[in-house]
Order: C-alpha cells, then sequence, then structure tokens
C-alpha cells in the first residue's frame, strides 16, 4: 500500500499539471458512459495506466474511461478509478478530481481495501483512506504533508444534490426542501470529487445524485465514483445509502460500469434519507 501512496503522489503532481496547461479540446472518442473524451480525460487515463501498471502488487487496472479491463500482472490489487471526475468544469476553472477505488483480487464492495481521491483546485490535496480518511496538501517543496484525520460531524450544514430536477422524484423533492426548511445551505458544483471534499473537510452535511424519471439508476458509477467514497464517508464516521440500504456496500455489482442512486453524508441525513425513501 505504501507503493501506492508514493504513485498517487506522483500522479497528482503529473495530472495538476496537465490540468494547468493541456488544451480543452475534445477527442473523437466517447467513453462507455457515452461522454465525448477531452484530451485532458484521455492524458490523465494515461498517466494512470503507467504508473499505476508498473506497481508489481497491481494484477489490474479498471479505469472510468475505457471499456476494457487491462491486466497488468500477477499481483492480487484490482485498481478501479475515475482519472478526471468532473473534467467538463475545467474550462470554467473549477475544482475536479481523480478517485481510486483499490480491490483485494476482484472488483466486489466488501473487497475495498483502500481508497482515494486527489483534487485539483486551489491547492492540490489528497485523501488516502484504509482505517481513516487521511489529508494531504502539496508544500512548496514538492512534498505531500500529512495535515489531519478527517471526521465528519454526527450532522452537518450543507446539502449538495444532484441531477435534472425536473426529473426528480416527490420523495427526493421533499427531502431537499426539508434540508433546507431546517437551516441547511446549498452548496453543489458539479464535480462530485470537489462536492464531496466540501462537505468532508467543514465536518459534514449531505450529498446525494438521486434517481430520475429519464434515470432510474442514476449516474454515478459504482466501482469507480460511489464505492471509493463510500469508504471515505463510513470511515470518516458517516453513513451512505442507496435510499433503502443500511449501506452502499450491499450493492451487488453486476456490470463494471453500473451506476447507482447514491447518498453519502453524516449520520444524520442519512437516516433522513431513509425516512424520506422508505415511504416509496
Ligand atoms: P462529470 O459528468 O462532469 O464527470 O461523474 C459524473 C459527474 O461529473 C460528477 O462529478 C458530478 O457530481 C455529476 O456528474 C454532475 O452531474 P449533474 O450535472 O447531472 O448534477
Amino acid at each position: 500500500m505504501q507503493e501506492i501512496k508514493s504513485a498517487l503522489e506522483k500522479i497528482a503532481i503529473q495530472i495538476a499539471d496537465e490540468v494547468k496547461f493541456t488544451d480543452l479540446g475534445y477527442t473523437q472518442n466517447q467513453n462507455k458512459t457515452g461522454d465525448t473524451q477531452l484530451k485532458l480525460d484521455v492524458k490523465s487515463d494515461m498517466i494512470i495506466t503507467e504508473i499505476l501498471g508498473a506497481i508489481p502488487a497491481v494484477k489490474a487496472l479498471v479505469s472510468e474511461e475505457k471499456d476494457e479491463i487491462l491486466d497488468c500482472g500477477s499481483g492480487n490489487l484490482v485498481i478501479a478509478y475515475d482519472p478526471l471526475d468532473g473534467s467538463s468544469l475545467v474550462d470554467v476553472n473549477l475544482s475536479v478530481g481523480s478517485i481510486f477505488g483499490v480491490y483485494e483480487n476482484e472488483i466486489s464492495p466488501r473487497n475495498l481495501k483502500m481508497s482515494a481521491y486527489i483534487v485539483y483546485g486551489p491547492r492540490l490535496e489528497m485523501v488516502i483512506c484504509e482505517d481513516e480518511a487521511r489529508l494531504y496538501r502539496l508544500n512548496r517543496e514538492g512534498k505531500f504533508d500529512f495535515i489531519k484525520v478527517l471526521n465528519l460531524g454526527e450532522k452537518g450544514k450543507l446539502n449538495a444534490t444532484g441531477a435534472t430536477q425536473k426529473g426528480w422524484s416527490e420523495t427526493h423533492r421533499k427531502l431537499v426542501k426539508s434540508l433546507f426548511d431546517e437551516g441547511y445551505r446549498l452548496r453543489y458544483s458539479g464535480a462530485m470529487v470537489a462536492d464531496l471534499h466540501q462537505i468532508l473537510l467543514k465536518g459534514g452535511g449531505l450529498f446525494s445524485y438521486p434517481a430520475t424519471t429519464d434515470a432510474p439508476n442514476a449516474k454515478l458509477r459504482v466501482t469507480f465514483e460511489v464505492l471509493p467514497f463510500a469508504f471515505i464517508y463510513e470511515r470518516a464516521g458517516g453513513a451512505t445509502t442507496d435510499g433503502k440500504s443500511e449501506t452502499l456496500f450491499d450493492l451487488k455489482i453486476e456490470k463494471i460500469h453500473q451506476t447507482t442512486p447514491c447518498f453519502f453524508g453524516s449520520k444524520y441525513e442519512i437516516s433522513r434519507v431513509r425516512e424520506f425513501y422508505k415511504e416509496i
């Protein structure tokens, strides 16, 4: 795992450089989810493949940007990653990120042993989580300093909810309104990494990406996005659900690019989600 941490530091520095300087043009390709790939998505994917693929413990790499699993060697770790989450926001200069889930043997929720994300923002930060969620920040000497262990409070103040509102269910509408009525403040940039990072660092709140009328399984991808963040939120003392489940770790993965409705937050907000959603 130490080797993976050092690899993540290298990846963070190299992709941060690309985010700053690579042109923002599109390629001719679409990824599995149907998004047209930016040159930056492809470049970020190449950097990660090259660096993680050289680690002997890595057996396979699974990228959100690729259809196929890349076999690497005889190790026992499978790393699933989203190379540049929120990449469509680079043109407006908002924070974006990379997400990593390190699975033992094969991809399945309970096999997730470590997860991490990098935030390319005004500062370069990384959260790496095994037993606890640890925040690192790049210093002037080009090294990452350990800053602190992140913990969520029982209850927060922020409410970040995605997807097109006209497609929300009545249940979701009521949930969101009830939190605003309690005094929660809206925070949503449209980059999952930045939005979840904000809630985590500010001590709590709710991030939700619900099912909609046109996307009953919502948008966010289980393997690359949802489980890595669920791991971090639960280790930080928070909770997660798909609306009804006790935890997002109860999900069954049938397809690598599978999506799910998802909710991440402090314990209080997730209990409110379950109360509203149990009525459906
Ligand atoms: P993006 O498509 O820009 O990569 O991963 C998908 C994602 O961004 C998340 O980062 C973000 O939270 C979400 O989509 C935003 O979707 P909506 O605009 O539908 O809310």
